[in-house]
């Protein structure tokens, strides 16, 4: 074999012995005083719902959520290219979505009503068509 070769074989056996490690470090185990109090509440049986929201110029997927009014829900804001905005105005929500990272909103809407939801960050030159609806359900 040329020395390309034996170079590709080389790389490949030291990529194939890598290990990832996709296990999550063990939880800690609780010492001392049985009787400690527990830190911050116990988790609500019921997890706020969880919608993902992806932005890109010059759009929001989807462009409705239909939500109800007084439950807690949690958006995954993400985006695929640059930086947007999400403004909820008659819900007074107000984020900005950075791409390559998950951002995430908790929020309960107070509200029943159908409400426009616009990217607040200009993102170039379709930006002002750039929304979506979230709609409130008693
Ligand atoms: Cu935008």
């Amino acid at each position: 074999m040329n020395k390309k070769t034996a170079f590709i074989i080389a790389f490949l056996g030291v990529a194939a012995g890598v290990s990832v490690s996709t296990g999550l470090p063990a939880k800690p185990l609780a010492y001392g005083n049985a009787t400690a109090p527990v830190s911050g509440h116990p988790a609500p049986p019921d997890q706020p719902r969880v919608i993902q929201i992806v932005a890109h110029k010059f759009a929001f997927e989807p462009n409705q959520i239909t939500l109800k009014k007084d439950v807690p829900v949690t958006l995954h804001l993400t985006s695929q290219d640059v930086k947007h905005g999400f403004y909820i105005r008659g819900l007074k929500v107000d984020e900005e979505i950075e791409p390559g990272k998950t951002t995430e909103l908790t929020f309960t809407p107070g509200k029943a009503g159908t409400f426009p939801t616009i990217c607040d960050h200009f993102c170039g030159l379709g930006h002002k068509n750039m929304n979506m609806t979230v709609v409130v359900e008693e």
